[in-house]
């Protein structure tokens, strides 16, 4: 009898806490998380065009420091993402890997270690619907596989995901 209550005690506050986090969902925030196994949790972050202004939040959740195992957050047109990690490469552990003042950079955070985030933001007039974006970090040797595709003003993967679910 008592484990039966606390069972529909406990769906029911998870059903709430789900409810409440999709009601207060705002698409021009995103969330990603990064770990000690150098990989973020998403391979694709999409914006719709009514934001004009995108707040990305990286999280490390693991455990290792920055130097080690530091990650960072860096937004460029896919055709610009080599050129920039190997810019952030001669940079070098002084710069967080990051070359200075560079153009090439839409957004970008500063290295985090595990426990840390750190968020940036900026405008989407920086920003052409239709153009292939990346995302990836510049530590070096992250961007191998930590690295996903940025989509602004794409709603096909919305319209799938409910289709999905019908
Ligand atoms: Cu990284």
């Amino acid at each position: 009898m008592n484990n039966t209550n606390l069972l529909h005690l406990t769906g029911a506050g998870a059903l709430l806490l789900l409810a409440s986090s999709l009601a207060h969902a705002d698409p021009c925030k995103l969330t990603l998380e990064s770990n000690d196994q150098m990989q973020f949790n998403v391979r694709e972050l999409v914006v719709p065009t009514e934001c004009t202004e995108v707040e990305v939040t990286l999280k490390h959740s693991g455990k290792m420091p920055a130097r080690s195992m530091g990650h960072d957050w860096v937004l460029a047109k896919d055709s610009d993402m080599s050129a920039i990690v190997n810019a952030g490469l001669a940079a070098g552990p002084a710069r967080g890997y990051l070359p200075e003042h560079d153009a090439r950079i839409i957004a970008a955070t500063p290295i985090v270690g595990g426990g840390e985030s750190a968020t940036v933001k900026f405008a989407t007039s920086l920003l052409q619907p239709g153009t292939r974006y990346a995302f990836f970090c510049t530590s070096p040797g992250h961007s191998t596989v930590m690295r996903g595709t940025f989509k602004f003003g794409d709603k096909s993967r919305l319209v799938s995901a409910s289709e999905k679910t019908g």
